[in-house]
Formats: structure tokens, sequence, C-alpha cells
């Protein structure tokens, strides 16, 4: 199976190809990426019936003779972080829109199955004694230029299943965490800061609910997904991980040997979400998945591990990361 990978040298995608080649024989993967500050090749280095190209997805020769060579497509590559797209929303316009739109096209033309990853992000926040979940019914209404572009993405999926028949299917999946996640991300920023001596950034009160889930089990439901799930329909990804900020800052610091209390809060994020929760009963009960990770204590342990033995990885971006969030008070 000749597997196309988008964004396949970032945090998802790249754990996603690893995962593919370790546990699928039969898979060539081909990674298109544009190794943007977010894209790390030696994420993916050295792993076999992998090949790396390096461009973008909004590059319509590039990406009309790739995927016409694929079986299936799996569109991870987007710009993905919030705080990135209220300083300047201008590439999450183009990479998550135009993007997508480019990749559609070239499997409109050559008939190629499509699987498009999305967030949760897009049905905007829920109250925090909210009884309800997200689910696939629940209206989009998104709060940042990310999650707008994201949201815009979908958009354009399910007009192509529904106008040219596209074999497409979308999922939106809860916050991500384990090892190769850039450091401008919640969890790995504040592992790296304590491993610098210096205190974990809370952003506001640290109310905020995010609904953690780790990346493997989100791959594992990827993949299930492409292979059983029904074309153009929508996937909700989560693994009833809902903590909010301070609980997880709490026990990184925990697991890291410190005083749980010894953090700082800083200046909030402008539209700060409030809680994300995934019902995941479709993903469940429809296609039979199960989280294989459900145990966020063990699996923060394991990804404070992986950046305490992965330094060279995350190093040399730890200083312009840091003085980005310092020059907006946080
Ligand atoms: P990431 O920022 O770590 O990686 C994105 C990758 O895409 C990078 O390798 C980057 O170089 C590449 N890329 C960016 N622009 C590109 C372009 N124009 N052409 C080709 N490649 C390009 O992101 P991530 O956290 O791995 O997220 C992957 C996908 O999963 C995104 O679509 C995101 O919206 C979605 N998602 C993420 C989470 C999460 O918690 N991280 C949760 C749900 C959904
Ligand atoms: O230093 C910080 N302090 C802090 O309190 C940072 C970087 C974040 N936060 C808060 C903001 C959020 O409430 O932690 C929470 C998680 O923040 P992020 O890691 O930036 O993730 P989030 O904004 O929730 O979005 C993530 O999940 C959904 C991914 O980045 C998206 O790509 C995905 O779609």
């Amino acid at each position: 199976m000749k597997v196309l990978v988008t964004g396949g040298a970032g945090f998802i995608g790249a754990n996603f190809v690893r995962q593919t080649v370790a546990e699928r024989p039969d898979a060539h993967v081909t990674v298109l990426d544009k190794v943007t500050y977010a894209g790390n090749p030696a994420s993916i280095a050295g792993l076999e019936r992998v090949d790396l190209v390096v461009g973008d997805v909004a590059d319509a020769e590039v990406t009309d003779a790739l995927v016409a060579a694929s079986d299936v497509v799996v569109h991870f590559a987007a710009e993905s972080h919030n705080d990135n797209s209220l300083r300047d929303p201008s590439p999450f316009v183009r990479t998550n829109l135009v993007g997508t739109f480019t990749l559609l096209e070239a499997v409109r033309k050559h008939g190629v199955r499509y699987h498009h990853i999305s967030t949760d992000e897009v049905y905007g926040d829920l109250e925090l004694d909210d009884p309800a979940k997200f689910t696939e019914a629940t209206p989009y209404n998104p709060s940042s230029p990310y999650s707008s572009t994201k949201a815009g993405s979908d958009l354009l999926v399910r007009a192509w299943v529904r106008s040219f028949g596209v074999a497409a299917t979308i999922s939106n999946c809860s916050n991500n965490y384990g090892p190769y996640q850039h450091i401008e991300k919640f969890i790995p920023r504040q592992i790296t800061n304590l491993i610098d001596g210096v205190k974990p950034k809370l952003y506001g009160a640290g109310a905020n609910v995010r609904d953690w889930i780790h990346v493997r089990d989100h791959n594992t439901a990827v993949w299930t997904i492409i292979e059983k799930g029904r074309m153009g329909e929508t996937y909700l990804i989560g693994a009833d991980g809902e903590k909010n900020n301070r609980e997880v800052v709490e026990l990184v610091l925990e697991l890291m040997g410190h005083d749980p209390h010894d953090y700082e809060h800083v200046a909030d994020r402008p539209g700060h979400d409030l809680r994300y929760a995934i019902d995941n009963t479709r993903l469940r009960e429809e296609l039979g998945w199960e989280p294989q990770f459900p145990d966020f204590r063990a699996g923060l342990a394991d990804t404070i591990a992986w950046y305490r033995a992965n330094e060279a990885w995350w190093r040399p971006q730890k200083a312009a990361v840091e003085a980005k969030y310092a020059a907006q008070g946080q």
C-alpha cells in the first residue's frame, strides 16, 4: 500500500509514519512536508520504506504527481498553533485552506482515497459545567484563526464528497501529547522549561480544560477509520482524558521531582477556549476502536523521559520559542 502522508515531519504525522512502518510491512510511505519551523526530518530519519519530499501542499504541481502515485492520502500538514495564528494568520489561511483545496483537487482527479485530519477546536468551546460533550452533530463555531481555517478545510472536504463523490473521511481529535511534539505546545514547553530550571507558565488561572489523548491512540484511530470508516463520514477521536491546565502542570512538576505548586501565572491567550470534550461513542461502537494508552500519568512520565533523553532534538528551538512568548508576557 502506497501511503502519502502530508505533514509527516511534524508531531502527529511523524508518530503516524513511525507506527505505520513498524506495524504494516506492506506499507510504503511518502512524506510530503514543507519542513516549516514545526517540521523536523530527524523525527523520521533512518526509517525503512519512508521517503521524504520537501514541498508545499498548496503547490499543485507537487501534490498532483505525488497523489497520482498513491493508494491513500492522509493529510496532517497544517499550521497548528493557536498562539501563532493570533500573531500572524496568513500562513494558516494558505496552508490549511489552500493546501487542503489543492489536495482535494488532486484526489478528485486521480480517484484516490483521502483521510482528513482535523481538530475538536472546530466546535468552539464548552462551559466547565456543561454535561454535554462534542459529537459529530455539534455545530461548527471556531474561535481562533487556527480553528477557523481548520473548520473551513473540513467544509471543503464535505463539499468535495457531496459534489464530486471524492472518497474521503474526516477525523476531529482532541489534544494530543507524546514524543516529537514541538516545544511551543503546552506540555513539552513545561517539561523543557523545568529541564532548564525555569518555572512552568500557566495562561490565566489555568482553569481551561483539554481532553488529552496519547498520540499513539490518535493514530490507531486514524488507521481504523481509513480501513473501516464509512465514506463521507466524520469521526470524533478522544479518550475521555479531560483535565484542566493546572492539574496537568501540577502533575508535570510532581513527576519531575518538584513542588507541584511551583509554577507561574502569565498573560492569558486572547479568546482562550474554555473547555474541549469529546464524545467518542461513534468511533467505539461503529468501528470498535479502543484507546491502548488511557493512563495519562504513565503516558506523561514516558513523555518526560523522552524529552530528557532527546535534548538534541528540541534544544536548537528552545531560546527562540521562549523569546516569542516573553515578548507577549507569556
Ligand atoms: P505540527 O505543527 O507539529 O506539524 C505540522 C507539519 O506540517 C510540520 O511538519 C510542517 O512542516 C508541515 N507543514 C506545515 N505547512 C505545510 C505546507 N504548506 N506543506 C507541507 N507541509 C507543511 O502539527 P501536529 O500537532 O502534528 O498536527 C498535525 C495535524 O493534526 C494538524 O492538521 C492539526 O490541525 C491536527 N490536530 C492536532 C492536534 C494536536 O493536539 N496537536 C489535535 C487534533 C488535530
Ligand atoms: O505555555 C502555555 N501555557 C498554557 O497554559 C501554553 C503553550 C499553553 N497553555 C494552555 C493553553 C491551552 O488551554 O494550555 C492549553 C493547551 O495549549 P496548546 O498546547 O497550545 O494547545 P491548544 O491550543 O489546546 O490546541 C492543541 O489542541 C488542538 C493543538 O495545538 C492544536 O493543533 C489542536 O488542534
